[in-house]
């Protein structure tokens, strides 16, 4: 494995694979098991553009061999930071059959994260899309590349001499032998920490992970599957998502953005039977939905996750989009649970569901690391055959972040229903989820600290009816106190993610402390909720 990721222990691997959960196959090589099986069928759907599962599989190679000539080979890292468009599929498959491994930027991130993924990862190259897209991109990846010295290479999609254009050469890629208990590709950590930490995710655990989604959603050819959310969040990438729907010969439908406009169209023009979104998009959708003359008929359900979904939302979505409603609980370091069709609706609006393997681990613990009684509140602890056993190159974080025993420490606060439904009661980790974004507290409060008039500064999350949270920045002022406009603009300055700025300010003389002199942000929520 990759050095500087944390291997599953010998005995733990040898189970997974006697129990067939991995089953020793790349995420490369499974493109082409689903080419030959469904051939000319629709992949891929962007705008006009359709593409079959065999021009998929041969776009992936021929994309292979062009990065390949850029001096991109096995072990390199590569950060992806391209929005929702076919090319990223063709692109992660071909770092994918190099043995190269992709970094899943977030679209939203800007100069502050990008430049941390690149140095963390030690990445060669960064792929973005050309100014076309709104923002330029190709002028943030000249600047990291001035200040990351790995990073040879720049490749800009669309831009001239595309080097994903699929071309006419008939050469083939020379196979490269790929590990498939080694890493296919990192995703992020929501982040507890100021910067955030890399998830290695191996070809057998997300296999498994795509596979055992997609049987539990039981997609079928038939299927077709609208990508709302960002593609490179775990949610809709596989969860069962891009990845389940391909496994299952259905069609991957790209949405530009999560509007109730476009996203309505494509549902009717496509017949899409399913997609993914986080409460805040469904909280939108329904307001739009009564207004809305397109078809939606052809949904045969709609997944909901990534933030607390409220019963009465959840109750309100299967009249409104006459569909079934499935929440799911996750995390992009591993752990799923998922509820099932069959079970019944009040489980469907008020739980989270059940885990998505018999081979996850779940331990619901007090503060002590102790089992609380059946039916308490506690942190859910987590192991299991796609749940990572450490961060990439965080040798101290993993102490605090995993028992000695393996397990993963979520931060989530749950409880368990008699029948062992999962119900998601709160956190104790410094994370806002704004939306379904999540935001590091400690993260924000070290850039805003370092500002002018901050001498002291808590981020806490307020209620929101939409995004479910917001920020606040709770602020002791030193010589004039700063205005929200402010902190804001030196935040963006510094190029962070717009959904990261401050939603909200609030000047303290002093901030409440805990008996042991910690920020007690309780107190502070309480107070400007
Ligand atoms: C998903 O993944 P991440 O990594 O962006 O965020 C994980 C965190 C969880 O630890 C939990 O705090 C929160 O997001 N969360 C939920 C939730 N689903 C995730 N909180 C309450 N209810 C839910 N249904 O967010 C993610 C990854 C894969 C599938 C779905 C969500």
């Amino acid at each position: 494995m990759l050095a500087g990721c944390t291997p599953w222990p010998d005995e733990w691997a040898e189970r997974y694979r006697e129990s067939g959960y991995w089953q020793g196959r790349t995420l490369g090589d499974l493109l082409h098991d689903w080419a030959r099986r469904y051939d000319d069928r629709v992949a891929l759907v962007h705008r006009e553009r359709r593409l079959s599962y065999r021009e998929l599989d041969l776009w992936a190679d021929r994309v292979a061999i062009r990065l390949n000539a850029e001096g991109i080979t096995a072990g390199d890292r590569v950060v992806v930071h391209l929005p929702n468009i076919p090319e990223f599929v063709a692109v992660c498959f071909a770092l994918f059959r190099l043995g190269a491994h992709p970094v899943f930027a977030l679209a939203a991130h800007r100069g502050n994260e990008i430049r941390h993924l690149c140095r963390i990862s030690e990445a060669v190259a960064y792929i973005v899309p050309d100014g076309r897209v709104g923002y330029d991109y190709p002028a943030l990846a000249k600047r990291i590349q001035a200040d990351v010295p790995t990073l040879r290479t720049i490749l800009v999609v669309g831009g001239p001499d595309d080097f994903t254009d699929p071309g006419t050469s008939e050469r083939g890629l020379e196979p490269v032998r790929v590990d498939p208990a080694d890493v296919a590709f990192f995703l992020l950590s929501g982040g507890t920490t100021a910067l955030p930490k890399l998830i290695p995710r191996t070809h057998d655990d997300y296999a498994y992970q795509v596979r055992a989604g997609s049987e539990l959603c039981r997609l079928t050819r038939q299927d077709v599957y609208l990508v709302v959310l960002p593609i490179e969040f775990n949610f809709p990438w596989g969860c069962p998502g891009v990845l389940g729907t391909l496994s299952a010969g259905g069609t991957v439908v790209l949405a530009a953005d999560a509007g109730a406009d476009e996203c309505f169209a494509l549902i009717a023009r496509e017949r899409v039977t399913f997609t993914s979104l986080v409460p805040a998009i469904a909280h939108l959708w329904l307001e739009e939905v009564e207004w809305s003359a397109h078809d939606l008929s052809s949904l045969r359900f709609v997944q909901v996750g990534g933030a607390k979904l409220p019963a009465e939302t959840a109750r309100r979505i299967p009249p409104a989009f006459g569909c079934r409603l499935q929440q799911v609980f996750g995390m992009a370091e591993g752990m799923l649970s998922y509820v099932r069709e069959d079970d019944d609706e009040e489980t469907a609006y008020t739980t989270q569901g059940l885990p998505l393997s018999p081979a996850d681990e779940v331990r619901i613990v007090d503060e002590h690391g102790d089992p609380v009684a059946p039916g308490a509140a506690g942190e859910m602890l987590v192991r299991g055959p796609y749940t990572l056993r450490g961060y990439y190159r965080a040798p101290e974080h993993n102490e605090r972040a995993f028992t000695e025993d393996g397990f993963y420490r979520t931060g989530d606060v749950v409880t368990r229903t008699p029948d062992g439904h999962l119900v998601i009661e709160g956190r104790i980790k410094d994370v806002v989820i704004r939306g379904g974004d999540k935001i590091s507290a400690p993260e924000i409060e070290e850039h805003l600290l370092a500002l002018p008039g901050v001498h002291q500064v808590a981020l806490i999350g307020v209620p929101d009816p939409i995004l479910g949270e917001r920020t606040c920045a709770c602020v002791v002022a030193h010589g004039h106190a700063p205005e929200l406009l402010d902190l804001r603009t030196a935040l963006q300055d510094e190029g962070l993610a717009d959904y990261k700025l401050p939603d909200r300010l609030e000047i303290l003389a002093d901030l409440p402390r805990t008996p042991l002199g910690k920020v007690d942000k309780k107190a502070l929520v309480a107070r400007f909720s």
